[in-house]
């Protein structure tokens, strides 16, 4: 018999939920412009847009904050969180950050020149906005597998060697920033990449003196999947999975409001100190002081404690991938369309083959989103078109292969029965997809237009 896993928490304080009526949905969401992002929370009864800054802290963590040292200079929470990232990443630089855009602001700035080239394994939006407003090109370096929502793939998140060694061999070593190694792939679906992969990227980049800057937000659940699928892995602690992949990298930029547990922070990481300098000065002009970057004492109270809370035992992460897998499989049960493996911090739906009458410019997730919401007050997130946005060189729509609904799980927040009246939904949905109707843009803003563009049902 299988055994369960269970939360290794229990409750101590509730937030009340809205329930809200059909009707009242469909208002909001024409309201909104079609778009989740511009929903009121009010409006929405379990928020799946995100598992960004969306987690539920412990005791332990709001207690730390009540240690907040909020001096402008030299604060004691400022070294716990030196120490919470050295003990448990191994970097020796830290440079504080009020999220992870702020540290891709300024790893961007002081790696990239203008016509530089930065591989990586498929683009995330702010990533690949901070390193085209430096003057970067991005280019895809992922398995082709990562762009098949059906593969099987253990490691979908894997850097293709040849492809990475094809781009350096076309415009030099020098004409490469570094590497941008995203860990468990959001967009992908929340891959991850196996270690043998990461060590292969970071010893082929070593010979050539490329650095490799890992996007660590959320290496804890890549680290999960090293553990549960990679030979020779079985029997190591998360933590010290964790630290190898961190290893195998020149630096590290982290939205902290993933696997570090809390709502708000982030940092990049360096070894070394002359980068980190650059980096710091810069910090100094964007964020903050170079002893809070962009945090308050209280604030980095909580993530260092965060730090060090998501690698205490193992069971925080296998709860947290067991909660995600719980959704992924009741919806494959059902015949829902998924991306497969399900993945480490949401389950993506596969909105192109659930929506076959609408063609990729109807705007298919987009509309799917807004129809769960609309059925349940569920809110999900378009990963499609809408967020690849358009080539800044020809002006035109990206098409990218993926076009899915991503309904994100945050941490410690819901329990398995929210996780049943979702999936109902799904498949309520599903059942009726055809009256589904497309989307087209009334208003777009020239970047990350996802977060802010509105839209409109196309005219029958
Ligand atoms: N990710 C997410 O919902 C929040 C904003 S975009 C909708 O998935 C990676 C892999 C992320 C990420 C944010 C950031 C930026 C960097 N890398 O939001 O600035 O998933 O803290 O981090 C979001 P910040």
């Amino acid at each position: 018999m299988t055994r369960s896993w269970a939360e290794p928490w229990k409750i101590k304080m509730v937030e009340p939920l809205t329930m809200t009526t059909r009707e009242h949905r469909e208002s909001e969401i024409g309201e909104a412009g079609y778009n989740t992002f511009l929903l009121r929370s009010d409006d929405v009864y379990i928020d799946l847009l995100t598992d960004s800054g969306t987690t539920a802290m412990s005791d332990r963590q709001w207690s730390a904050m009540m240690l907040g040292d909020e001096s402008y200079a030299g604060a004691n929470s400022f070294y716990k969180l030196v120490d919470a990232v050295r003990d448990v990443y191994g970097y020796d630089e830290l440079i504080p950050t009020h999220q992870g855009r702020g540290a891709e602001h300024l790893l961007s700035q002081i790696l990239i020149s203008p016509g530089d080239v930065v591989p990586g394994n498929m683009y995330f939006t702010t990533t690949r906005f901070h390193q085209e407003y430096a003057g970067g090109r991005f280019v895809d370096v992922i398995i082709d597998e990562a762009h098949d929502p059906r593969s099987m793939h253990p490691f979908k998140g894997n850097i293709d060697l040849a492809k990475l060694a094809s781009i350096v061999h076309e415009v030099g070593a020098d004409r490469i920033a570094y590497v941008s190694f995203e860990t468990n792939v959001n967009l992908a679906g929340g891959q991850p990449a196996s270690m043998e992969n990461i060590k292969a990227v970071y010893a082929f980049c070593r010979t050539l003196d490329i650095l490799v800057m890992l996007d660590a937000t959320r290496a804890l659940e890549n680290a999960y999947f090293i553990q549960q699928r990679e030979g020779g892995y079985a029997d190591r602690s998360i933590a010290s999975i964790l630290r190898e992949i961190a290893n195998n990298s020149d630096g590290a930029t982290v939205s902290s409001k993933k696997d570090n547990l809390v709502n708000i922070g982030g940092f990049l990481a360096l070894r070394d100190p002359d980068l980190a300098r650059k980096a710091r000065a810069l910090l100094v002009a964007f964020e903050g002081l170079h002893t809070y970057g962009g945090m308050s004492g209280r604030d980095m109270e909580a993530l260092a404690e965060g730090i060090r809370e998501m690698v205490h035992t193992d069971d925080h992460v296998r709860s947290r991938v067991g909660q995600v897998e719980y959704l992924g499989n009741t919806l494959l049960k059902y015949g829902v369309p998924v991306v497969t493996p399900i993945g480490g911090h949401g389950v993506f739906l596969d909105a192109a083959a659930m929506l076959p009458h609408l063609t990729q410019d109807e705007l298919p997730a987009q509309a799917l989103a807004a129809a769960i919401y609309v059925d349940s007050g569920v809110r999900g997130m378009e990963r499609g078109i809408v967020s690849a946005g358009r080539d800044p060189e020809t002006g035109d729509n990206r098409h990218p292969n993926l076009e899915l609904v991503r309904l994100t799980i945050p941490r410690r927040v819901y329990t398995q029965s929210h996780m049943d009246v979702v999936a109902e939904s799904v498949i309520e949905v599903c059942e009726h997809r055809e009256t589904i109707r497309g989307l087209q843009f009334v208003y777009e803003p020239d970047s990350l237009r996802f977060f802010q563009a509105r839209f409109e049902q196309i005219p029958v």
